[in-house]
């Protein structure tokens, strides 16, 4: 990175290291946008408008005006820290929030993620849902989510027990639980809608066959929790390639774990038959 880089990136720079390390980010897989809140990019001298107005499918007027740092287009995560300015760009709604323009970066003529319509409509949705705190959002092809939508016939209420009982910080974590979103086309409004209803009552959305989407206040939250949704998948996994799967965590002590951390789980997920998963 070179030593004027904005101090705006210095987080994508680690989260998007961070994921390459974890093996969610082959290719292009995945992509990253952050709300910019004004006061951390200092008087931001770099931001000025770089292109013509681009008209979004659907106007979010919850986001007129903000600032997002997003990873671009056909851009490999792994490369960020290596050169910012051509694999994320600032972008700027209008005061409608019905357009977006370049600010900075995407150079020399990149665009957007392919899901920017999914960030920007979850955007929206969490930061009214929060009361401004979240501003993070995470797409990624996290390897053992993915692989439990292949295995196991899921449905929202049975993914999220099945996490809490494979991992006991999962309840803490996540009460709110984990949504499943059967198989729709990637980069579709459908998609970018279903996934922003979601995230509006839960921090974690897993897209079957795809990956996971996920929020959080800043982009070590957002990481942080796809991770451990991600390991309880993995240990899950693990436990049943031996063949069998002896015992688990059950509903009492789920419940327990929840009371003790003071964190109310969701009442359809706690209760949910998995039975079957630990058969
Ligand atoms: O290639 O992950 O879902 C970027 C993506 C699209
Ligand atoms: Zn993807």
């Amino acid at each position: 990175m070179s030593k004027d880089a904005p101090v705006f990136i210095q987080e994508i720079i680690k989260t998007s290291s961070d994921m390459w390390q974890k093996g969610w980010a082959e290719a292009n897989g995945g992509n990253i946008s952050l709300r910019l809140k004004p006061e951390k990019m200092g008087n931001a001298p770099e931001l000025r408008p770089k292109s013509e107005w681009f008209t979004l499918e659907k106007a979010l007027p919850g986001l007129a005006g903000e600032k997002f740092l997003v990873s671009g287009t056909g851009k490999f995560l792994r490369n960020i820290s290596l050169f910012p300015e051509k694999n994320v760009g600032v972008v700027e709604l209008d005061g409608a929030g019905a357009r977006y323009r370049l600010l900075w970066g995407f150079e020399p003529d990149g665009r957007p993620t392919s899901e920017l319509e999914a960030h920007l409509r979850t955007h929206e949705a969490v930061k009214e849902a929060s009361n401004d705190v979240m501003h993070a959002v995470i797409h990624t092809h996290a390897p053992n989510l993915i692989a439990l939508s292949y295995a196991l016939e899921l449905t929202t209420e049975t993914l999220t027990k099945l996490l809490w009982q494979s991992h006991a910080e999962c309840v803490v974590g996540f009460p709110g639980g984990i949504e499943f979103i059967p198989w729709m086309m990637a980069g579709s409004p459908e998609i970018a809608e279903a996934t922003a209803t979601a995230l509006r009552v839960r921090p974690l959305a897993v897209w079957q066959f795809h990956g996971v989407f996920g929020t959080g206040r800043n982009l070590d939250a957002a990481f942080g929790i796809i991770d451990m949704a991600d390991k309880a998948a993995q240990i899950y996994l693990m436990a049943r390639s031996t063949g069998r799967i002896a015992c688990t965590l059950n509903t009492d002590q789920v419940r327990r774990i929840a009371a003790n951390f003071k964190v109310v789980p969701d009442a359809a997920a706690l209760a949910a038959d998995t039975s079957a998963f630990f058969a």
